[in-house]
């Protein structure tokens, strides 16, 4: 049924790009990396899925009247976020009256496209009616809760994620002073994640904020909230790093700061990526732009715990950029056109794809090791890598949807030596199947499964972590792995 299901979309997604193409007078074209993208070129959802992750855009009403856009969305797309239809300005304009029609056209097209749903956002200083920015201190906190509980309950079960706060920071990490922060202090977060949770408690919860994408001090603002939030037990599950770059500054520091997020047991998404430079374009900031985005792909995928990559907008016509930042634009992965860019060839490589005439290589990022991921077929090596027992804790990070589940495990070396080859052993759940695992091999598929070192990670030293992840089918049951062995030694689960 799930495989049927699967056919259907993936026959609904080809008509999709034959009228893309068509409409596009473009059929001609529709070679491997330069024609249409979602005709015959490689599907960035499908390569995103199948290394566990996801590759989304935002979309807004107008998009929706746009059939280019929307064969384009429906096709490489399996995320979407609303750019503009699920904000305050939009949902509650006065008080008490909401009004979800947009949000609802957004969230019924992801459907129409097995697309999950980002929901941003519930609580942000901007675009927000002045009757919120003008109550008094001591009526802000009751209407921020009304707010959040009642968009959150309108779309109870239907959204894969939430962003609860958007942009809280200064550029200096203090926190941004708005109508939220002078009525609450900083408590004010706490308490809208408390209250998205209960409204909504399948979705994952995220800060969203943009300039915190490498280390620095915004970064360790968000980081030092994020810690205390989790220390005080107020459910939050994910980053948003926002990711408006300038061509040619992704930050170096990316991976090593979605790391330090991730070690905080948070997931991080890359929630808006674009990449400005001034136009017309010049040739080497294409270049330099396919190597961005390959770059910053990269980085997520490196790091078990960044569960996607979005875009913000489809191409290049659909992008804010041209109207925020005078002579700036080209900040998309398509062209004018939709005409896939060297930034899209990139990406598709970065994905595992093959993109035979990618204009532009894509490197990792400086300090980057990022590794391959294991093929889901590998059997387990009949000679198990082992160092003797270990005391171990494992943790493990489970994104669940319809049919399908990414897991991501979190192992540490408890013991007082370093181990130096293992193989985590575990039990799946009944109807379980994993077709994908990274950082790991993983077999057998279902039932009793190992997880055996690659090489690269193969020595954890005492007190030091790993983490390895796996895509699985479920059949209802999506909860974690239990049975935690590490080297034949039982692990804590924690
Ligand atoms: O894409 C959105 C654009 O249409 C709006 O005019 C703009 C107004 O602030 O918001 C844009 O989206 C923003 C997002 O919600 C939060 N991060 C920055 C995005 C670009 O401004």
């Amino acid at each position: 049924m799930a495989a049927q299901l699967r056919a259907a979309h993936r026959r609904a997604r080809a008509l999709a790009a034959l009228a893309l193409a068509a409409a596009g007078g473009l059929l001609a074209a529709a070679t491997v990396g330069s024609g249409p993208a979602g005709a015959a070129g490689p599907v960035l959802r499908d390569l995103a899925e199948a290394k566990g992750s996801y590759f989304g855009t935002a979309l807004t009403q107008s998009d929706l009247n746009n059939s280019t856009v929307t064969a384009l969305a429906g096709t490489q797309f399996d995320v979407v976020t609303p750019g503009n239809e699920m904000k305050w300005d939009t949902t509650e304009s006065s008080a008490g009256n909401f009004n979800f029609g947009p949000g609802d056209r957004i969230v019924s097209f992801a459907k129409a496209h097995s697309m999950r749903v980002r929901g941003h956002t519930l609580v942000w200083h901007s675009q927000l009616p002045s009757w919120v920015s003008n109550l008094p201190a001591a009526q802000v906190k009751a209407a921020m809760e009304n707010h959040i509980t009642t968009e959150a309950t309108h779309y109870k079960g239907q959204l894969y994620s939430w962003d609860v706060v958007n942009e809280p920071f200064n550029e200096d990490g203090t926190l941004r002073t708005d109508v939220f922060s002078n009525a609450m202090g900083s408590g004010y977060i706490a308490d809208a994640l408390r209250t998205a949770r209960a409204a909504d408690p399948s979705a994952k919860l995220y800060l969203n904020d943009y300039n915190i994408e490498g280390l620095g001090a915004k970064s360790d603002g968000m980081y030092q909230l994020v810690s205390s939030l989790k220390s005080q037990g107020v459910p939050i599950d994910g980053v948003g790093f926002e990711s408006h770059f300038i061509v040619g500054q992704v930050p170096s520091s990316m991976k090593a700061n979605i790391q330090r997020f991730t070690a905080l047991g948070v997931n991080v998404a890359i929630t808006e990526l674009d990449d400005r430079m001034p136009v017309p374009a010049s040739a080497a900031n294409l270049a330099q732009q396919a190597t961005d985005y390959a770059n910053v792909v990269n980085s997520c995928l490196a790091v078990s715990g960044c569960v996607g990559v979005s875009q913000w907008g489809v191409g290049d016509p659909d992008s804010w950029i041209p109207g925020a930042f005078s002579g700036y634009g080209a900040a998309t992965m398509y062209d004018d056109t939709y005409q896939p860019k060297a930034a899209y060839n990139a990406v598709v490589t970065a994905l595992g794809g093959n993109s035979s005439s990618s204009p532009s290589p894509s490197p990792s990022p400086s300090g980057s090791s990022s590794p391959s991921p294991s093929p889901s077929s590998s059997p387990s090596p009949s000679s198990s890598p082992t160092s003797g027992g270990a005391a171990c804790r494992v943790s493990t990070q489970v994104n669940a949807w319809n049919t399908g589940l990414t897991e991501n495990v979190t192992v540490t070396n408890t013991g007082a030596t370093a181990v130096n080859g293992w193989q985590l052993t575990f039990t799946l759940p009944a109807g379980q199947t994993v077709n994908n695992a990274w950082n790991a091999t993983v077999s057998p598929a279902s039932g009793t499964v190992g997880a055996t070192n690659l090489a690269y990670n193969a020595s954890v030293p005492a007190g030091g972590s790993t983490g390895f992840g796996f895509q699985a089918t479920h059949t209802g049951n999506a909860a974690p792995a239990t049975g935690f062995a590490l080297n034949g030694v039982a692990c804590t689960t924690g």
